[in-house]
C-alpha cells in the first residue's frame, strides 16, 4: 500500500490514508465509483464513534474470533472498498483461522474480478475463490448471488464486510453464520448478522486476527470458544454502537 505525504502524527492521518487507499482503489480499477460514497457514509459513522474500536465491537469481534475458530469451513467474502482498505490484513486473517477467501461483488464485470484477485494475489494471497460463480444464492436477482460452489455456496460461516442488506438477509436464509462488518449499526446486514462488528473494517480485520491469535495460543478448547458464541448477544451489541454514535452526535 503506497504512503501519503503527512506525517503519521496528522490528527487525521488513519482517515486521510483511508480516503487515499479508497482513491487508489478507483484508480486501479479495484473499487467502484459507488464505494467512494459508501467510504463517505462510513467515515460519518466512524467519527462519531470516535475513530475508535469501542468495547462492545471488541467484544463481538472476539465472538466473530471464536465463529471463525469453529468452523467447518469460513469464506471471508471481498468487494472493491475490502480489496482496496486491507487487502493484507483479509489474507492474514484468512491465514490465521484457515478461511477461504472469495470476491464477490454488487457491481460485477470481469475486469473487477480480475483486478481484485490479482491485487489479493500481490499481497500473499494463494487461492482466491469467485471467478467460477457455479453457484447462486437463492433469493437475490443481482449479480452479488453469485458465488463458487466450493467457496461462500458452501461454507457454514461467512464473513461479510461492508455489505448491502439483501445478500446479508439471504445468506441468513441458507443458516450460515454472518459475521458482518458495518459502521452502521442501522444497517440492514448489521441488523440480520449473528454477529455484527460495527466498526471500521481497517481496524476489525485485525482485531479478529488477533483475538483468533489470541484463543488459539490460549489453548482454548471447543467448549470454551462455544461459551463465547453463545454468550455474545448481538442486539445488546447494535444498541451499544447505536447509544455510541448518539452520544457522539450529541458532543457536536
Ligand atoms: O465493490 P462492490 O461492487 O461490491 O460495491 C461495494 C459497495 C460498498 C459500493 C456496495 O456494497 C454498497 O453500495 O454498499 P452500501 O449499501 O453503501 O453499504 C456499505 C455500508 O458499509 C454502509 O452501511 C457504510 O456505513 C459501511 N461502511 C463504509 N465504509 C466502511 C463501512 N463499514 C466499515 N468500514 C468502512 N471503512
Amino acid at each position: 500500500m503506497s504512503d501519503i505525504e503527512i506525517p503519521e502524527s496528522h490528527p487525521r492521518y488513519q482517515s486521510l490514508l483511508t480516503r487515499h487507499r479508497i482513491e487508489e482503489g478507483v484508480e486501479k480499477g479495484i473499487t467502484s465509483r459507488q464505494g467512494l460514497i459508501a467510504q463517505g457514509r462510513g467515515e460519518a459513522f466512524d467519527y462519531l464513534l470516535g475513530e475508535r474500536t469501542i468495547p462492545s465491537a471488541d467484544e463481538a469481534t472476539r465472538a466473530a474470533a471464536a465463529h471463525l475458530l469453529l468452523a467447518d469451513h469460513p469464506v471471508i467474502s471481498v468487494n472493491g472498498n475490502v480489496a482496496a482498505l486491507c487487502p493484507g490484513e483479509i489474507v492474514e486473517l484468512a491465514a490465521a483461522v484457515d478461511a477461504d477467501i472469495e470476491v464477490n461483488l454488487f457491481n460485477r464485470t470481469d475486469e473487477r474480478m480480475r483486478a481484485i484477485v490479482d491485487h489479493l494475489r500481490d499481497h500473499g494471497a494463494d487461492e482466491v475463490k469467485g471467478l467460477t460463480a457455479d453457484g447462486r444464492i437463492p433469493g437475490i436477482d443481482h449479480e452479488r448471488a453469485k458465488v463458487d460452489a466450493d467457496g461462500i455456496g458452501s461454507a457454514d460461516v461467512v464473513v461479510v464486510p461492508l455489505e448491502d442488506g439483501d445478500r446479508a438477509e439471504a445468506l441468513g436464509a441458507m443458516d450460515k453464520v454472518e459475521i458482518v462488518v458495518d459502521l452502521n449499526p442501522m444497517s440492514r446486514s448489521a441488523q440480520v448478522a449473528t454477529v455484527p462488528i460495527v466498526d471500521n473494517i481497517v481496524r476489525a480485520v485485525p482485531n479478529i486476527t488477533a483475538h483468533a491469535r489470541d484463543l488459539r495460543d490460549a489453548g482454548a478448547t471447543r467448549e470454551e470458544l462455544e461459551t463465547i458464541v453463545v454468550e455474545f448477544d448481538a442486539d445488546a451489541a447494535l444498541e451499544a454502537a447505536e447509544r455510541a454514535i448518539r452520544a457522539g452526535a450529541d458532543d457536536e
